[in-house]
């Protein structure tokens, strides 16, 4: 029949101008929506003869196919056709070219503290972790320090308007451990500490430190040095012995500097000791009552001691830092030469 004849040509002209999927969309309306070529067609139907009817039907039905087809065919392309275009337009990888040669590592500060942590794991304590932004009373009063005692001048750091603190020390978690824990209590809690100091190679206004607690009944200073000898005897791998300086502390009664036996020249004398045969490493003491008794312990039944190690100056010493700013540096070397082998 003419008129289908026409309707093929056009399609196969039409199919040929089809660039994208909107083309695609018009053509599929044209020739097999509702008022499309070859459902119109079909009024014709009515006029044929009985034998005609039934070759026209199978006629139109056989270019209705060839269209179905063809829609789908060309679908298939264009989708082609747009990926290829992405994938075109992305930067290209060379996957030939080897990986990135440096591999990451822990920080000297991370390695040192998880070396602690296990030690203190291993002797029975628990371990917390502290806020870096603490109450001004966590930090000062909850430690015997008032407000306006000369204490705080040394400890200077930034005031938020909130009457928060960015901690100073982390005895500044004291308060919330004994809370939390009650008597009898072993408990560690490292942290990083911020100070407005003068900064030079041996002061950082961030910095690590890393406390101790432990309160039960009759608890005295032999175990506290008995601790810290066990501890530092672990981390420098060798037998060091300690000794106790007084030192002042409002939070502890009596306050100590505990010293190490230099660990580099067994107490002979040398560079990292400055010739003096002994490293001062952890100030500690026994906790004064007022702080167990503001941390809910009472005194008269429970003593502790605490004890706040200087964790950077612990890293500096343990892999010969000169200067302390390099721990908080970008300079990867410095990093590269802690690696663990
Ligand atoms: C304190 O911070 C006490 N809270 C420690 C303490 C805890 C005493 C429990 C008694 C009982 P001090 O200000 O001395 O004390 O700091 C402790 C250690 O932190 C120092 O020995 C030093 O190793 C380290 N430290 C202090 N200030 C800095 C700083 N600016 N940069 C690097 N390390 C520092």
């Amino acid at each position: 029949m003419k008129e289908l004849d026409n309707i093929k040509e056009s399609y196969i002209s039409d199919m040929a101008n089809v660039k994208i999927m909107d083309d695609l969309n018009n053509l599929r309306v044209n020739y097999l929506g509702k008022n499309g070529h070859l459902t119109t067609i079909m009024k014709l139907i009515k006029d044929l003869s009985v034998e005609e009817k039934k070759s026209f039907g199978v006629a139109v039905n056989d270019l209705k196919g060839e269209v179905t087809r063809g829609i789908e065919a060309k679908t298939e392309e264009l989708k082609n056709a747009a990926l290829l275009a992405e994938l075109n337009s992305m930067p290209k990888v060379d996957l030939t070219v080897s990986s990135a040669e440096k591999k990451g590592s822990l920080h000297p500060v991370t390695i040192i503290q998880q070396r602690l942590i296990n030690i203190f794991r291993g002797m029975g304590f628990a371990v917390e972790d502290g806020n870096e932004v603490e109450t001004e009373y966590n930090n000062f009063e909850a430690v015997n320090i008032p407000k306006f005692h000369p204490a705080r001048d040394m400890q200077d750091t930034f005031y938020l308007d909130n009457n928060q603190v960015l901690k100073t020390h982390t005895s500044a978690s004291q308060n919330r451990i004994m809370k939390k824990y009650g008597a009898p209590l072993k408990v560690i809690f490292p942290g990083r500490c911020f100070r407005n100091e003068e900064l030079d190679a041996s002061h950082e206004n961030t910095f690590f430190q890393m406390e101790g607690m432990m309160v039960d009944k009759n608890v005295s200073i032999s175990n506290l040095i008995y601790f810290m000898k066990t501890m530092l005897s672990e981390v420098f791998g060798k037998e060091v012995d300690v000794r106790l300086r007084p030192g002042f502390f409002p939070f502890v009664e009596p306050g100590f500097e505990l010293d190490c036996s230099c660990p580099y020249c067994g107490g002979k004398g040398c560079r990292v000791c400055k010739q003096g045969g002994w490293i001062e490493l952890c100030p500690c003491g026994m906790i004064h009552p007022n702080v167990l008794e503001m941390g809910g312990i009472n005194p008269d039944e429970y003593q502790g001691f605490a004890f706040g190690l200087g964790l950077s100056r612990l890293v500096m010493m343990t892999y010969g830092f000169t200067d302390i700013r390099n721990l908080n540096g970008k300079d990867l070397k410095v990093l590269e030469q802690t690696k663990i082998k």
